[in-house]
Order: structure tokens, then C-alpha cells, then sequence
């Protein structure tokens, strides 16, 4: 195998000491299409690393040993997701971008939702940030730079997160609103989609509803998601939010809403499908509408 082949697929024997399964157990699921697997030129099978990460990340499967999961060769199996999240404040706070992208990635390897990235490790991290700078110990510049290295080390993540896309995957279009500058929690909510199976195309921060609304007519997803962090003037957000809302009725597609912004009193009076106070609410809910093949219980052959 090439050294870039090596960090994108496992051995049989590699994945079922992850998953804490038998060789043939893997094999069995190999066979029965839930793990995609390839075969090496000796005949082999090998399957995608990032394939095999979904599967714990799904909490299905007992967990092995996670160390085989990992690109990097110093995890442990298990992360402690607290210490996780002050060790990304410090990071942060110092600007370590290495830093920043070890702490990310290793979450991400031991196998923990993206959607649990985000809720316990990376938006309690930026809470914080956020305080700082409320009570004035740190700077604006500092805001933008934790912000910045957040996203760096995410779009690291994107590869692994690509490389197990099914074919024919459903449309997920997401972004935040005019006058809304906040790019994390957009992006976040991308990458749960994307984990959760989806072809999900973020438009970013700083999105005219007008737009969003004609990239519905043009991408045909199935569940838009709308990130709301700043909200100016809430009537005119209403009434923008209210047109958009009848394009998304009109072509049936779910809207999905959440966001700091979003409080009770505004959001009672607007339409949506469904509304989350964090990222964990919107895998719930994409996997309603798009629901994973599951593997079989330990053990027990596939039906067919
Ligand atoms: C970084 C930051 C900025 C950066 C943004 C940079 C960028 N390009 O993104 C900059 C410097 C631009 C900025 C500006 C301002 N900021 Co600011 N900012 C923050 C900070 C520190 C982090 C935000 C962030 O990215 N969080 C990480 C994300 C992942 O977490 P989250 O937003 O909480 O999202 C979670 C949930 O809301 C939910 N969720 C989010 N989207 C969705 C979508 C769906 C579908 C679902 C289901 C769930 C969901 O899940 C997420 C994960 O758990 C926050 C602090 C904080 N508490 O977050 C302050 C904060 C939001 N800012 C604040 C303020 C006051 C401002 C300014 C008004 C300051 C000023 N006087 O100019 C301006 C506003 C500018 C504007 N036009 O909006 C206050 C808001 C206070 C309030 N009462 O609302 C905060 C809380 C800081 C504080 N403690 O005072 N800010």
C-alpha cells in the first residue's frame, strides 16, 4: 500500500480489533455491503478507516481497541470530553493552531460524534472565548483568530468525512443569515450532515434567505438547515425568514433551525420543521429523514 493508502484504509484484522469484533464478523459485513471494503492486488480485503470510525461513531458496536482507527499513533481509546475542551481553550487562547488541530483530531479519532465535537467540546471552548472577551481579558483579534483556527482544523476533517460518501446521497443546503457573521456553527452543522450520510453544501455566513431560497429551486435538497447567531432587527428578520419559509414549504423541503439567536420569544413566531439548541437535535433529526444502513448485532449473519 502507498503511505497515503495506508492512512485511509484498515486490514480486517485492524478493524475488528477496533470494533471489538472477530476477523469473521468483519468479514461477514464485508460481504454483506455494510462495511465498503476494496481488495489489495493479493486478494485482501481493506476497508476505508473513516467507514469503520462512522460505525463506532453510530455507538452500535461494543469498541475495541481505537487505537487502530487513528492516523495519529498517541490517542488513547477513550477521550475525556471536559479535559478535551479546556485543553482546546488553552490552545485557542495561545493561538497553537498544531495544537488546536491535535485536540479536534483526536476527538474526531476516537470516534465521537461530530455533533458531540461540537456541543461539548468546541462551543463550550468559544463560550468561554466569548466571556473573555466580555469581561475584557482578551481582544477581539483573539474572537477571530480562535474562530479562524477552529475552522482550520475542521476543514481537516472534510477529507475523511468525503472519503465514505454513499452514492446518491440526499441534498442538505445550510447556511446563516444576512448580517449574521458566524461561520462555526454553520459549518459544524455541515459536517454533522455530512457524517450522518448527506451531501451537504454549506453557504456560509452572511446569506440573503433571498438566495437560499433560489439555491433551493436550483440543488432540490431535502432539509435546509439555517443557523441563526445575530439577528439585527427581528420584524425584518421575520419577514425575510417567512418568505423563504414558503419557497422551502412549497418545494417540501424540512427546514431545520437553531442557533444563539433564535430565542423563544422569536422563534414562537416564525414556521419551522424543526428547531435544536445544539448540533446532537439536528443528527436526531437528519437521521429521521435519512437513516443509516445498520450493521447487525455481534455476531448474528446479516439478512440478506
Ligand atoms: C467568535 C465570536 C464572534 C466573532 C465571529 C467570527 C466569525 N467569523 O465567526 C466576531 C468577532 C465577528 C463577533 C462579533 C460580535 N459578537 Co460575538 N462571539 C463570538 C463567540 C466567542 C463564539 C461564537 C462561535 O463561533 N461559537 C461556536 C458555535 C459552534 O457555538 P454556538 O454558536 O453556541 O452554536 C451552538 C448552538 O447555538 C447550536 N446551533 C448553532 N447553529 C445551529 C443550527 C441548527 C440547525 C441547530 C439545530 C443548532 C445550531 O449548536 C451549536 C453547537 O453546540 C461567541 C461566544 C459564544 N457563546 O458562542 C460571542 C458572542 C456570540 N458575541 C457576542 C457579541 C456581543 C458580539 C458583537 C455584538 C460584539 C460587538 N459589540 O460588536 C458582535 C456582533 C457582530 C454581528 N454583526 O453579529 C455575544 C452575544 C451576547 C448576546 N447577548 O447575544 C457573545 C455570546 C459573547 C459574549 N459572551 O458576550 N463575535
Amino acid at each position: 500500500m502507498q503511505a497515503d493508502e495506508k492512512t485511509l484504509y484498515l486490514s480486517t484484522p485492524q478493524a475488528a480489533a477496533a470494533l471489538g469484533v472477530s476477523v469473521s464478523t468483519v468479514k461477514r459485513w464485508v460481504d454483506a455491503g455494510i462495511l465498503p471494503a476494496h481488495r489489495t492486488a493479493g486478494g485482501h480485503r481493506k476497508l476505508l478507516r473513516a467507514e469503520v470510525l462512522a460505525l463506532v461513531r453510530q455507538g452500535h458496536l461494543p469498541r475495541g481497541d481505537l487505537t487502530a482507527l487513528s492516523s495519529v499513533s498517541a490517542t488513547t481509546p477513550t477521550v475525556d470530553l471536559e479535559a478535551a475542551r479546556d485543553e482546546l481553550l488553552k490552545a485557542l487562547l495561545d493561538g497553537r493552531g498544531a495544537e488546536v488541530n491535535a485536540v479536534i483530531r483526536r476527538v474526531y479519532d476516537s470516534g465521537v460524534a461530530i455533533e458531540t465535537l461540537a456541543d461539548r467540546v468546541i462551543a463550550p471552548a468559544m463560550a468561554r472565548i466569548g466571556h473573555d472577551w466580555e469581561i475584557g481579558t482578551i481582544e477581539v483579534w483573539q474572537e477571530h483568530r480562535g474562530t479562524d483556527l477552529c475552522a482550520a482544523a475542521l476543514y481537516g476533517l472534510k477529507h475523511d468525512l468525503e472519503a465514505r460518501a454513499e452514492k446518491n446521497r440526499p441534498v442538505a443546503v445550510g447556511a446563516a443569515p444576512e448580517g449574521d457573521p458566524y461561520l462555526l456553527p454553520t459549518l459544524l452543522a455541515q459536517y454533522v450532515l455530512l457524517d450522518a450520510g448527506w451531501e451537504a453544501v454549506n453557504l456560509g455566513p452572511n446569506t440573503p434567505l433571498k438566495s437560499l431560497a433560489e439555491a433551493i429551486r436550483e440543488l432540490r435538497p431535502r432539509l435546509i438547515w439555517l443557523s441563526v447567531s445575530f439577528v439585527a432587527e427581528e420584524s425584518s428578520f421575520r419577514e425575510t425568514y417567512n418568505a423563504f419559509y414558503r419557497t422551502a414549504e412549497h418545494h417540501g423541503v424540512a427546514v431545520a433551525l437553531g442557533g444563539r439567536a433564535l430565542k423563544d420569544a422569536l422563534r414562537s413566531t416564525i414556521p419551522y420543521t424543526t428547531y435544536g439548541d445544539g448540533l446532537e437535535h439536528l443528527a436526531a433529526f437528519a437521521r429521521t429523514l435519512h437513516p443509516r444502513p445498520k450493521p447487525p448485532r455481534r455476531g448474528r449473519p446479516p439478512t440478506p
